[in-house]
């Protein structure tokens, strides 16, 4: 019997190993090669996922990255330029794939909490004229990794969704979080979905499947970014050994999400206590902190959060904390006790 492993592990929810069920699942799996789309468990996660957010159609891609990369591809041509917020993981952390792969131009808006001002957008599109680009998308990031983890409101995506609309762009979300943006908003995921033309949607986060993302939208965008998944290598044969935990990802995972969101505003809360500053508006399952008040440096934090067990990389003078599937409430309990009694 495989019980559920800890994970004292804060740098992020990308760290979290599959649960007893998921890898069950696996070993389980019947498997098909699936670039024939014969592989069972790759076809019902797809199903599945579609089904979800109330999209038509699904792809399984290895990872975030990929799933942004085809989703990206899929809905522009050479030479366009695309609007993202401008501390996206499109943007920041996707090594410049949209300029590489897609050569697409970049124009970026800055957000307040990861929100963009409609009014932004709608001045970044270009207008039509020769010397121009012609702007045909738009990235939304949702919850929003930089600006802590903040879930953006219905309204707020219905905003983008009323902007793009009138200009003609499609809308992408990178929904890496989505569904904790949904959780953290009360509401169903499909609502989300309602205001975007595809997502990108992480099963290897705070839903701890091992590997891969789902990208959810048309058929015909799907079609093309399948395409492009396997222009880029990610064709991938008995695939099911990694979608079986998928599928309970999606369908089992979801709700615990909560779990990690009340986790993160306690620690949140206890180490405020201590005297470490907490400088995001803790709303999921990140909690970004600054511990120059207690006159610590980040390699005392690092040595610190090692010396009880822990892993957590500070620079410069703060770090982010990602609470999820390993960590409980007694694990965040031990931990802001062990460092009020090292301050
Ligand atoms: N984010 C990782 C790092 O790359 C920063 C993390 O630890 O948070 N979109 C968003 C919003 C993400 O946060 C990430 C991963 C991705 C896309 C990419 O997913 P992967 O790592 O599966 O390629």
């Amino acid at each position: 019997m495989i019980m559920v492993e800890k994970n004292l592990d804060f740098r992020s929810d990308t760290v979290t190993k599959p649960s007893p069920e998921m890898r069950e699942a696996s070993y389980n799996a019947i498997l098909g090669d699936d670039v024939y789309g014969d592989d069972p468990e790759v076809n019902e996660l797809e199903r599945v996922g579609a089904e979800i957010f109330g999209m038509e159609a699904a792809l399984f891609v290895t990872s975030g990255t990929m799933g942004n990369a085809v989703a990206v591809l899929a809905h522009t041509q050479r030479g366009d330029e695309i609007i993202l917020e401008e501390g996206s993981h499109i943007y920041v952390n996707e090594v410049g794939g949209l300029a590489v792969m897609g050569q697409l131009m970049a124009k970026t808006v800055k957000g307040i909490k990861g929100h963009m001002d409609p009014a932004d957008i709608q001045a970044g599109v270009r207008v039509d004229n020769i010397h121009f680009p012609p702007t045909t998308l738009l990235c939304v990031e949702n919850t929003h990794n930089t600006a802590g983890g903040i879930p953006l409101t219905l309204d707020q995506m219905k905003s983008y969704w009323d902007v793009a609309k009138a200009n003609n762009l499609n809308v992408h979300l990178d929904g890496a979080r989505v569904f904790n943006a949904a959780v953290a908003l009360g509401v169903d995921v499909k609502k989300i979905a309602k205001h975007v033309d595809t997502i990108q949607l992480c099963l290897s986060k705070g839903l701890a499947a091992p590997i891969g993302s789902l990208v959810v939208g048309p058929q015909d965008v799907i079609d093309k970014a399948r395409k492009y998944r396997k222009m880029l290598g990610g064709g991938m044969r008995q695939a099911g050994i990694i979608a079986a935990p998928g599928i309970i990802a999606i369908t089992e995972m979801v709700d615990r999400l909560a779990d990690d969101h009340a986790n993160a505003k306690l620690l949140a809360e206890g180490l405020t206590k201590i005297g470490i500053k907490v400088v995001n508006d803790v709303q999921t399952n990140m909690v970004y902190v600054d511990f120059s008040p207690i006159g610590w440096t980040a390699e005392d934090w690092n040595k610190t959060c090692t010396d009880m067990g822990w892993k957590s990389r500070g620079r410069g003078t703060g770090t982010r904390l990602v609470t999820h599937y390993g960590i409980e409430k007694e694990d965040i309990k031990s931990f802001i006790e062990g460092i009020a009694k090292r301050v």
